[in-house]
C-alpha cells in the first residue's frame, strides 16, 4: 500500500513537472498555433517563432476573421508608414506591428517553408464596404530564386481575383528589378511586389483616398475597384491549410 502511494506521488510530481515545462516551452510557430492552443485568444500582437527558439518575431494575429488563426504579413490602415523602400527593407521587414507593416520576405519564407498555407486578402473602401479574396495556397522561393511567388487557385471572395496575374513572378523593389517589364514596376508605381508587366494589385502602393494618386500608384485591387481607387485598409494574411494540430 505504501509503495503504491509513493508511486502515485512520483507520478504526480512527474505530471506537474511536464505540465510546467509544457507551458514554458510553448513557442508558437505562427498565429494558428496560438489560436489552436487557446481559441479564446483575441486579435492583437503576439510573439511567434517561425525560425528557431532564439529568434522571436512580433506579429499581428487576426483571430476573428473567417475562423481566426491568421498571421498577418502586410497591413495598410492609415498611411503612417512609407512602403517605398529598398530590397533590404522588404527582405527584413519594417513598420509598426500594431499599425502598418511588412513582415519581411525572409519571415514569410520561414512561415511558408514548413507548412502549406492558404492566403486571404482583406480590404475596405472609404465608404465602409469590405471585400476579400482567398487563395488555396501561398508560398515563396528563397532570395536566390528572387522570392518567386507560388499561388494556388482563387477560392472565392467578393473582391475578385487580382492576384493570379502575379503568380510565378519574382519580387521587385525600386532597387531590384525582377519584373517582366522593360521599366521597373516598383519604381513607377511606388510600391514593391511580385510584379509582372506590371500589376493587377498594388498592396504596397502609396496610401491615399481615391483620386489623389494618379496612374495606378495607389493601394488598389483592380477586380474590385479598378486601378485608381486606393483602399482605406488592406491586409494580407496566411494560415496553414491543415486542421489545428498544435505542438505540445
Ligand atoms: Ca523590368
Amino acid at each position: 500500500m505504501k509503495m503504491l502511494q509513493v508511486t502515485l506521488f512520483v507520478a504526480l510530481l512527474g505530471f506537474l513537472a511536464s505540465a510546467a515545462t509544457g507551458s514554458k516551452d510553448f513557442l508558437p510557430f505562427d498565429c494558428n498555433e496560438i489560436y489552436c492552443h487557446d481559441n479564446t485568444s483575441l486579435s492583437g500582437l503576439y510573439t511567434i517563432f517561425p525560425g528557431d527558439p532564439t529568434t522571436p518575431l512580433q506579429v499581428y494575429c487576426d483571430m476573428h476573421t473567417d475562423g481566426g488563426g491568421w498571421t498577418v504579413f502586410l497591413q495598410r490602415m492609415d498611411g503612417t508608414e512609407s512602403f517605398y523602400r529598398p530590397w533590404s527593407h522588404y527582405k527584413a521587414g519594417f513598420g509598426n506591428m500594431a499599425g502598418e507593416y511588412w513582415l519581411g520576405l525572409e519571415n514569410i519564407l520561414l512561415l511558408t517553408l514548413r507548412k502549406e498555407n492558404e492566403l486571404r486578402v482583406d480590404m475596405e473602401d472609404w465608404e465602409g464596404r469590405k471585400a476579400y479574396a482567398k487563395y488555396s495556397s501561398f508560398s515563396i522561393d528563397t532570395e536566390v530564386d528572387g522570392y518567386q511567388l507560388h499561388l494556388g487557385r482563387f477560392t472565392g471572395g467578393n473582391a475578385g481575383d487580382s492576384l493570379t496575374f502575379h503568380n510565378k513572378m519574382k519580387f521587385t523593389t525600386f532597387d531590384r528589378d525582377q519584373d517582366t517589364w522593360s521599366g521597373n514596376c516598383a519604381k513607377t508605381y511606388l510600391g514593391a511586389f511580385w510584379n509582372k508587366n506590371c500589376h493587377y494589385a498594388n498592396p504596397t502602393g502609396l496610401y491615399a483616398p481615391p483620386g489623389l494618386v494618379p496612374g495606378s500608384g495607389g493601394v488598389f485591387w483592380k477586380s474590385w475597384k479598378g486601378y485608381n481607387y486606393g483602399m482605406k485598409t488592406l491586409a494580407m494574411k496566411i494560415r496553414p491549410v491543415s486542421a489545428c494540430a498544435c505542438a505540445q
